[in-house]
């Protein structure tokens, strides 16, 4: 019997090749593909929950979210043929004039950790990208991130962008060093997540309240 327990350890602890291993092993022996994903995201949620409480740090995150990427891989084709379909489809991009892309890359990883469809736009996005990428793959969550108190302005051109676009069933979380829950209100943002892990818990939150 393969152990799930194990795959969850070996994600937490960002061994690509045991998390590669136990996960082809559960496919091998019939476990359901469900089951496979449930016991990988909660190991990315615990991953989370660790970094917000600062007892992990950005490279633990990183390599936990790599082993669950490579995982992951062997499983999508067994998610695609048995109709398992991602939680929410996400867009995330770092805003126009901005090149810093560490932080949302990490938030990327961790909506993907938590079965999110995410399309990153990457780095210096301007608005009607954003605009475009939600109606074309019709998004529930777009994400936005800024480094820089210089392009912090470029959140509100492109929440504003997004609003005219009459795309309200889009929610908004913006995030990023010098941006705060205060600017968040201030733009019209939906959420604000201090960190990727929050990201994650600020999504599920918008997407069950607009279920
Ligand atoms: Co830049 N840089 N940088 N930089 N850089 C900062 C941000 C700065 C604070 C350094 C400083 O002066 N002390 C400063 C900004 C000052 C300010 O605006 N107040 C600064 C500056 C000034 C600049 C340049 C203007 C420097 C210059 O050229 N004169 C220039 C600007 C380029 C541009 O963007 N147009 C520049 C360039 C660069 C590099 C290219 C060299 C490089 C970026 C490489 C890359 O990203 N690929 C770089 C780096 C690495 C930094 C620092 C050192 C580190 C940033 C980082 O990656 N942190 C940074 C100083 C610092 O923070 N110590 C600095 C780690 C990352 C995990 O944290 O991105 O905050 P962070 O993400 C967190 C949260 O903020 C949150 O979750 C993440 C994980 O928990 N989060 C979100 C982020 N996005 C989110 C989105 C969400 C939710 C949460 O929802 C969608």
């Amino acid at each position: 019997m393969p152990d799930l327990a194990r795959l969850g350890e070996a994600i937490k602890t960002g061994n690509r090749d045991e998390a590669v291993a136990l996960t082809q092993e559960a496919i091998d022996t019939n476990v359901p593909a469900q089951q496979i994903l449930d016991a990988m995201v909660v190991a990315m949620d615990d991953v989370g929950q660790r970094f917000q409480r600062n007892e992990i740090f950005v490279p633990e995150m990183l390599i936990a979210a790599r082993a669950m990427k490579e995982a992951m891989a062997r499983l999508e084709p067994l998610l695609v043929a048995a109709g398992i379909k991602p939680v929410a489809k996400a867009i995330i991009g770092t805003v126009a004039g901005d090149l810093h892309d560490i932080g949302k890359n990490l938030v990327a990883m961790m909506w993907k950790g938590a079965n999110f469809d995410v399309v990153d736009l990457g780095t210096n996005v301007q608005p009607a990208k954003f605009v475009q990428a939600v109606q074309e793959h019709q998004a529930q969550i777009v994400g936005l991130s800024a480094l820089l108190t210089t392009t912090m302005p470029a959140i509100k051109t492109t929440v504003d962008a997004l609003k005219a676009a009459n795309l309200e069933v889009t929610k908004i979380i913006i995030g990023g060093a010098p941006v705060t829950q205060e600017y968040a209100d201030q733009v019209g943002a939906d959420g604000y997540a201090p960190d990727a892990a929050s990201a994650v818990e600020i999504a599920r939150r918008l997407i069950n309240a607009a279920a």
